[in-house]
């Protein structure tokens, strides 16, 4: 048995927040070498997994995120259309599995699951699930036995993210409470899926604010078993998007910093490198990869806004030397 008092790959649920923004205070070059020491201990580093994304409903969504094109509360010009029928998504699954995916997120612009929606997700996830793929959903809050519906339906992750540390919350988005995200996480876990939990970064906070999302992700229950860090998509006529667009983004090392933060306090999570690629250059991918990202969004879509093609991402992987993470061990890591 590992002691943690010892050994720093231990999975920790005690983290304070003054460790949290230590960890941010190192020099970089330290941070990243020791993200890269713990992210060898439990993973493969060579070992990238591949997630693909299909917006099954998308905009028309009541919520207020002020980072998101889908929400109804600005005028994004994004056109909304209705649920997908089950047959057209697994359809998409199945492109998506041609071209290499191994897991498949569905995500909905819903503030929460109604019953009525619920045989038409249900036909959605067991029909990607009998493909061979590994299921992911994101449709809002849930109730414990719409969870539990979710699950007996055969789906493996469901993604709700925190988005920002509790302090900044109010700024990003007022109409629901952190205590809302944590209680349906919480109907998640009961039901036996695994979570993907994670956050955005480049929102006008502060890097205190970002210890205190990773924080709040690193003294949950469960260490979420991913953990998406998304690199804010600014998009036009949203608060959050308007705002980065006046006072400029977030510096490349910043991030990479955040992605080494989260690989140390979430020692076993895959940290997934999740939105925001599609401008980042080469480079900071690379460092991202180097601390500890092993998970990424594949094909030229996320849900509203382009990600790289995958010729490009096989060209970025062929030039690093990484491959494909099997799902087995995507598994057997969560
Ligand atoms: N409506 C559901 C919800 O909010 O939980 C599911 C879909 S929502 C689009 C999923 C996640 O995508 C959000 O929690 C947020 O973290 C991320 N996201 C949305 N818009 C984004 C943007 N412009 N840039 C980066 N991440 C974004
Ligand atoms: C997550 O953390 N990032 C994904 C997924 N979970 C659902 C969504 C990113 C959305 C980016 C903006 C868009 O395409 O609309
Ligand atoms: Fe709706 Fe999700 Fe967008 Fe918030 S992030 S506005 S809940 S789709």
């Amino acid at each position: 048995m590992l002691d943690p008092a010892q050994d720093s790959a231990v999975p920790r649920h005690d983290w304070t927040l003054q460790e949290v923004e230590a960890l941010f205070e190192r020099p970089f070059t330290e941070l990243v070498f020791e993200a890269a020491a713990v992210h060898r201990r439990w993973f493969d580093p060579t070992e990238v997994q591949l997630s693909q994304l299909l917006s099954v409903k998308t905009g028309g969504c009541a919520e207020n995120c002020g980072y998101c094109s889908q929400s109804s509360h600005f005028d994004t010009g994004l056109k909304a259309s209705k649920l997908m029928d089950a047959e057209a998504v697994v359809a998409e699954a199945a492109r998506a599995k041609a071209g290499g995916a191994q897991r498949f997120c569905m995500g909905a612009a819903w503030r929460d699951l109604k019953d009525r929606d619920l045989p038409k997700v249900a036909a959605m996830i067991s029909g990607v699930k009998a493909l061979g793929l590994e299921t992911c959903a994101t449709l809002g809050m849930l109730t414990p036995d719409q969870a539990k519906a979710l699950k007996a339906a055969g789906l493996d992750y469901y993604n709700h993210n925190l988005d920002t540390g509790p302090e900044y919350y109010a700024e990003v988005v007022t109409t629901r409470t952190y205590q809302d995200r944590l209680e349906t996480l919480e109907s998640v876990r009961a039901a036996g899926m695994s979570t993907c939990c994670g956050g955005i970064v480049g929102m006008g906070e502060t890097r205190r604010d970002r210890a205190s999302l990773l924080h709040a992700l690193a003294t949950l229950p469960a260490h979420p078993d991913s953990l998406p860090v998304n690199a804010l998509v600014p998009i036009t006529g949203t608060p959050l998007g308007d705002k980065v667009a006046r006072e400029g983004e977030i510096d490349a090392l910043e991030f990479v910093r955040t992605v080494a933060v989260a690989r140390l306090v979430c020692p076993r999570s895959m940290v997934r490198l999740s939105a925001g690629r599609e401008t980042m250059s080469r480079e900071t991918q690379a460092l991202c990869f180097l601390a500890g990202a092993n998970s990424i969004f594949v094909g030229g879509r996320l849900l509203t806004t382009p990600n790289p093609e995958m010729d490009e991402d096989q060209r970025l992987f062929a030039d690093l030397g990484l491959k494909p993470m099997a799902a087995a061990t995507a598994e057997a890591a969560a």
